[in-house]
């Protein structure tokens, strides 16, 4: 079975799957999961306020000085990506790669606001929901009962979002998370991919093992190796000699490649953590290109923390090396605080403790411990 485009250009479906008998099986109980992710989020929030950006590359990041800035790519419009623009990717190979792109400083009050504007009109749906990321989130819309349903459900949601607020969104719904997820990737940007339980073999089989979570560049050069290139090939492949390879881990992922994930959605009205991460296109040990991403992450959780009007005690600072050597390293304040200079020098802090000058791959900042600020409280605290 092959996707087929419903409703071109952007649903895939799976049409022969959606009627008769599949009506029967979804309502046996099966679980049907909406994932939902921004397409070029930072970008589209950009030219949805400036809309004589629409059509061109536009890239969001660090200053480019001419080729010669420090720093790294956030996100780019899809135009962008045209020309080979990548998030995360050194904003000098961006600006040599599109020197007329329109280059925007990230403006993080704006794109919380946005974000916090798409997880209202999701929650207004009443499904348990959990955010996962500034632009991404799962819904169980179980209760739906099938999956025809479910993407009526889906299309109503996406135009909400495209309506309301003037931006745009990629789907999948499928039996579980991980599906969802892979699903909502598949025909970016403004796709809507469904996969009910009886495509869902269909659907994986042709994808690069890349696709499937938690593999990334070194176990998918493992895998080629191994004349392992899809996740059909990998279902083909003998478990035992997966296990050789990869130990436990081989089990979860043989799992994953039928598309077996039961994790719950955990609702995410109650805050329990607010992080954000960057993963540096090369690896780097250059203390000006750290310092100022750390910064940037750190404007990022504070602006989340005003949004969400909380106050946090505990900061955790994660470094990654290659070879996924990760540390992380938390500090609690004696108080809770929202201030943008205490989480700054909190940051460098555990910087210099944890950092031990090797090239670093990932940087990330997490807030935890949580109280809630009322809102005259925070105005007062201003
Ligand atoms: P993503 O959803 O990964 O990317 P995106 O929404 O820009 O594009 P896509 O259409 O492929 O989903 O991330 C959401 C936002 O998070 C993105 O707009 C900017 C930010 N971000 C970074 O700042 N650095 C990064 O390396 C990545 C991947 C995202
Ligand atoms: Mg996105």
């Amino acid at each position: 079975m092959v996707p087929v485009t419903v409703n071109p250009p952007a649903i895939t479906a799976y049409p022969d799957a959606l009627h008769g008998v599949e009506r029967e099986i979804a309502a046996e109980n099966r679980r049907i999961i909406i994932h939902l992710d921004m397409d070029s989020f930072y970008a589209s929030v950009e030219v949805q306020r400036r809309p004589d950006l629409a059509g061109k590359p536009v890239v969001i990041g660090a200053d480019p000085k001419q080729g010669k800035g420090r720093g790294v790519v956030s996100t780019c419009s899809y135009e962008a990506r045209a020309f080979g623009i990548r998030s995360a990717m050194p904003i000098s190979q961006a600006f040599v790669l599109c020197p007329h792109a329109i280059f925007l400083p990230p403006d993080f009050p704006a794109y919380t606001q946005a974000s916090v504007a798409v997880m209202g009109i999701l929650r207004s749906y009443g499904f348990l929901m959990e955010q996962v990321s500034i632009d991404e989130a799962f819904l169980d819309v179980s209760p739906v009962g099938n999956f025809p349903d479910a993407q009526a459900r889906a299309e109503e949601i996406r135009a909400a979002i495209r309506n309301r607020l003037g931006l745009s969104c990629s789907i999948g719904i499928a039996p579980s998370m991980a599906v969802a997820k892979i699903a909502s990737d598949f025909k970016k940007p403004n796709g809507l991919t469904v996969v009910p339980p009886a495509a869902l073999q269909a659907f994986l089989d042709p994808l690069p093992v890349r696709k499937i979570p938690g593999v990334g560049k070194k176990a998918e050069a493992l895998l080629l190796e191994m004349g392992i290139r899809t996740v059909g090939d990998l279902l083909g492949h003998d478990v035992q000699d997966l296990i050789g390879r990869f130990g436990r881990s081989a089990i979860a992922l043989h799992q994953l490649a039928c598309g077996n994930d039961d994790r719950e959605i955990v609702d995410s009205h109650d805050v329990k953590s607010i992080s954000r991460e960057t993963t540096f296109d090369m690896d780097t040990d250059d203390p000006e290109v750290i310092i100022s991403t750390l910064d940037l992450l750190a404007s990022s959780v504070c602006d989340t923390l005003a949004e969400e009007q909380l106050r946090f005690k505990t900061l955790t600072l994660k470094i990654r090396y290659p070879g996924f050597i990760t540390r992380n390293k938390s500090r609690s304040l004696s108080h809770y605080s929202r201030d943008p200079a205490t989480v700054r020098s909190l940051v460098r802090i555990l910087f210099r403790e944890v950092y031990d000058g090797r090239k670093i791959r990932l940087i990330g900042i997490r807030l935890s411990s949580f109280e809630k600020t009322d809102a005259l409280q925070a105005t007062l605290c201003l």
